[in-house]
């Protein structure tokens, strides 16, 4: 009869090995990022997950920000685990012993396991920005778990028979499991986010001349209404970043060049020194479907980029300037919107804190009235002035538009979609937005015929900030559905056509279905 251990045994042995290799490696990743200076961390599992979002094809993308919105992140890390454990699982099999006694295919799974380490180095090597001591993770990981099976396998070999075997299997499984969670989290200590939340708590936002001030009229009073300023925890954060990278203010540096006259370069403590402005603007994704909540406002706190750049001072001939942040997104947006007298920042406060991590800390860009895709770096670090003939931005051969201005829409926010409510006087209440244009009326129609009726418009601090609405309505009882639209400052009216985001932003007319009881 042959002897073998157990299959679940073998394939407990290749998970508890890559535990430690995923352990080992992030927190030499860790390490490393102390002394990193872009701030991005070299992790392999990050570098692969970057490369394949990097990857992945836009239609893919765009499926897994429509179904997940800004949970794709925690999406792509399950599965990466999920196919990281199989892997792992399918080199314990190949390797264990396959008879009580024999030495089975370790080395062919050995072998594997290595030749897998060599295509992460090339994939991390290959990241934007790589350097030559981004391998160490990998290398020191990859070397741990293959000498860990190693050990296993050599002392699995010829014991006495299955159950001591599969104890000493038990044993050595949680024994590595442990090193390599109690590893993980060291590293978790030393990594590079407590570094920049302390340095994020240390930033002073200097005081502005002539504050943004919210009029309480900006806030239509209704239950369950959506808060005009968007709190920062609950704003939508969308970008390329599986983790945010965690930027050193201190050693943050913004470069200008390109087509310009003079190279220009600032640090954050010069920055600080700039008159800075608050703006109240409405970031909104392009990602966003009709009614969807990829959109938020919130009073910004920067140094305007036309004055940046007229230190510069951009040649004729440049239409647009490229922006990149520390961990290689790209933004192309036009010179012009940035040179303009609307309030396009290099913004270092977000609702009166310091940047957060998530949203850009240390530096960003708020541009008014185009998309997140083609403005809103986050993590800046430089501004190549160029023209859209000569280069492309990140999401451009991805299939969306090289410009993005936002177009003009409206979301019913209450009642909910599909809410059942009692007849009477219904409140209806919403937002609607047209940055740069402003929002001049608002209309709802009930069940997709019949007129509009004008909603009633709340304060509209700046046109570069959304605006609120409220309707009431004598509901009779039925099931009907509640259209809204928004004209905007320049008399034109959203387009009622839907269309997908994609290339440039969603149209079509938010609709919802009540119940009246
Ligand atoms: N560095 C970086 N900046 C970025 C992105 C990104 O992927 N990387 N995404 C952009 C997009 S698509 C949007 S909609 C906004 C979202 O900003 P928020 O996450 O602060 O809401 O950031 C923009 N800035
Ligand atoms: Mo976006």
């Amino acid at each position: 009869m042959l002897m073998r251990s157990p299959r679940w045994t073998a394939a407990l042995t290749g998970v508890a090995a890559g535990a430690v290799i995923v352990a080992v490696a992030t927190v030499v990743a860790a390490l490393l990022g102390v002394s990193n200076l872009a701030g991005g961390v070299p992790s392999p599992l990050l570098a692969v997950g970057a490369a394949f979002i990097d990857a992945t094809p836009a239609w893919l993308k765009d499926w897994a920000i429509a179904t997940f919105g800004d949970r794709d992140k925690q999406v792509l890390v399950a599965g990466m685990l999920l196919v990281i454990t199989l892997v792992c699982a399918g080199i314990g099999l190949l390797g264990s012993p396959r008879r009580h006694g024999g030495l089975g295919r370790s080395r062919l799974a050995l072998t594997a396991l290595a030749i897998l380490g060599a295509g992460v180095l090339v994939v991390v090597l290959l990241r934007p920005g790589a350097v030559p001591l981004d391998v160490l993770p990998t290398v020191v990981g990859v070397a741990s778990g293959l000498g860990a099976l190693h050990v296993r396998w050599r002392r699995g070999a010829g014991a006495a028979g299955p159950d001591a075997d599969r104890r000493r299997v038990l044993r050595w499984a949680g024994a590595t499991t442990a090193v390599g969670v109690l590893v993980a989290v060291l590293g978790q200590l030393v990594s590079g986010r407590e570094r920049a939340e302390s340095g994020r708590e240390d930033v002073v936002l200097p005081p502005i001349d002539d504050p943004v001030s919210v009029p309480a009229a900006a806030q239509v009073d209704v239950e369950g209404m959506t808060p005009f300023l968007t709190p920062n925890e609950e704003f939508y954060r969308i970008d390329t970043a599986i983790v945010p990278p965690t930027l050193d203010a201190q050693r943050w540096r913004l470069r200008v060049h390109g087509m310009v006259r003079q190279e220009v370069e600032i640090d954050f403590a010069e920055l600080l020194e700039q008159p800075m402005i608050e703006s109240l603007t409405t970031l909104a994704c392009v990602s966003n479907t009709v009614g969807g909540n990829l959109v938020g406002n919130a009073v910004w706190t920067g140094w305007p980029i036309r004055e940046l750049l007229a230190r510069a001072g951009p040649e004729p001939g440049a239409d647009m300037v490229l922006s990149t942040s520390s961990d290689g997104f790209t933004a192309s947006t036009p010179l012009s919107a940035l040179t303009d007298e609307r309030a396009a920042l290099l913004a270092i406060g977000m609702n009166g804190e310091p940047l957060p991590v998530e949203h850009g800390y240390p530096v960003r860009m708020v541009v008014p009235g185009l998309y997140g895709y083609v403005s809103a770096t986050k993590w800046v670090v430089d501004l190549k002035v160029t023209t859209f003939a000569d280069d492309v931005a990140y999401w451009t051969p991805r299939g969306w538009s090289e410009r993005g201005p936002i177009k003009t829409s409206s979301r019913i926010d209450v009642p909910a979609p599909s809410a059942e409510v009692p007849a009477g006087t219904l409140v209806v209440a919403g937002v609607a937005w047209a940055q740069q244009r402003g929002i001049a009326a608002v209309e709802i129609r009930v069940n997709s015929k019949g007129p509009w009726h004008p909603a009633e418009l709340a304060a509209e601090p700046t046109i570069d900030s959304w605006r609120q609405w409220v309707w009431h309505w004598d509901a009779p009882v039925g099931k009907h559905t509640l259209t809204v639209r928004a004209i905007d400052g320049d008399g034109e009216v959203q387009v009622a056509a839907p269309a997908s985001p994609a290339p440039d932003g969603a149209t079509g007319l938010h609709t919802i279905y009540v119940y009246v009881e």
